[in-house]
């Protein structure tokens, strides 16, 4: 399943769509210009925006308020990782250089704060209140996310649970809202907006399920192996792990895990340990569980090349090698 395949139905919008986005960054400080231009240069998958045109398509059709919400969500979302990767002290970013690499944490902050500023703007200037409020709580959820994640994390101790709710603020709500701001700009009512979310929130779910089980080495991603471990973040595959394992077994791990100092073959080992007690079988399985769950949405709608696009990008989530 090829990335460029699913797009050729709404080719001609993304296209559009690239040169607002670019646009909508332009400053006329150089700094800022450099890096707005070295991200755009090394652009990712574009998933979001296409979650939100053909959310629209899917819900009565892509309008100008589309484009303007595409516009917002990456501006958002190109943001959310600048700052993340500062956050994380990462410094690989789509195989290239993270902006903190390059330009150090303090230019990365600024330059979030920028991004951020300019797509509240393009809402407001606009006077997209629905959508400016959509992606209002959607920043607020990321921020408490990650830090619910934080507080969590430095325990080492954390449930299922609290990893599904702290991956639902962090990742998921993101892709939450494109489906939601997708539909809500082709004009659908409240109940469709809300099942356009839900059903975004699911594949957000299996989307950050599968970002973890990178963080094991499943496939080469560009980004470096064991990055959350080393940051002592637990994820899925960990977790369950840790969870059926014995006493002893847990202590050693959780051990490693505190006390790694940077030591690779430390974390090879927990990497090793995880794989071999099924932690990746068991978080490949409820990845699935959360793509089902998708499905049974989308099935509510009828079938049309929209429904079709959303189906066939919900399988790349789950099954991209990066
Ligand atoms: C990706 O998690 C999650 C990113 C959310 C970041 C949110 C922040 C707060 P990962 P990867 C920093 C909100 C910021 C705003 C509103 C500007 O697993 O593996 O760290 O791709 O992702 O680094
Ligand atoms: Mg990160
Ligand atoms: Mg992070
Ligand atoms: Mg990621
Ligand atoms: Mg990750």
């Amino acid at each position: 399943l090829k990335l460029d395949e699913i797009k050729r139905p709404i080719e001609k919008e993304l296209d559009d769509f690239e040169g607002k986005f670019k646009s909508s960054m332009k400053s006329s400080v150089p700094l800022l210009d450099r890096i707005t231009h070295y991200i755009v240069k090394r652009k990712g998958k574009q998933i979001r925006p296409m979650f939100v045109f053909f959310s629209a398509s899917l819900c009565g059709g892509i309008t100008e308020a589309t484009y303007r919400a595409a516009t917002f969500v990456e501006l958002i979302h190109t943001a959310t990782l600048v700052h993340d990767d500062v956050v994380d002290n990462s410094y690989e970013r789509r195989g290239f250089f993270s902006v903190n690499a390059l330009w150090k944490n303090k230019v990365a902050v600024l330059v979030g704060d920028y991004l951020l500023a300019t797509g509240m703007l393009l809402a407001l200037n606009n006077d997209d209140f629905n959508l400016l409020k959509i992606i209002s709580d959607t920043m607020k959820e990321m921020s408490e996310g990650e830090l619910l994640q934080m507080e969590k994390a430095r325990r080492l101790d954390i449930s299922e649970d609290i990893y599904y709710e702290v991956i639902r603020q962090k990742t998921a709500t993101l892709i939450a809202s494109c489906c939601a701001c997708g539909a809500a700009s082709a004009g659908a009512d409240a109940a469709t907006v809300a099942k356009m979310r839900l059903f975004g929130e699911k594949t957000g779910m299996a989307f950050q399920i599968k970002d973890d089980l990178f963080d094991f080495g499943t496939d080469d991603v560009g980004k470096p192996l064991g990055i959350d471990i080393k940051e002592k973040k637990i994820t899925l595959p960990l977790i369950y792990t840790l969870n059926k394992v014995s006493t002893k077994e847990k202590h050693h791990i959780i051990n490693l895990v505190k006390n790694h100092n940077e030591d690779s073959s430390k974390v090879a080992e927990v990497i090793h340990f995880v794989r071999n007690n099924g932690g990746l079988a068991y978080a490949e399985m409820q990845m699935l569980r959360f793509q089902d769950e998708a499905f049974e949405i989308l099935n509510t709608f009828p079938e049309n090349e929209a429904r079709t696009g959303l189906e066939r990008l919900v399988r790349f989530t789950t099954e991209r090698k990066k």
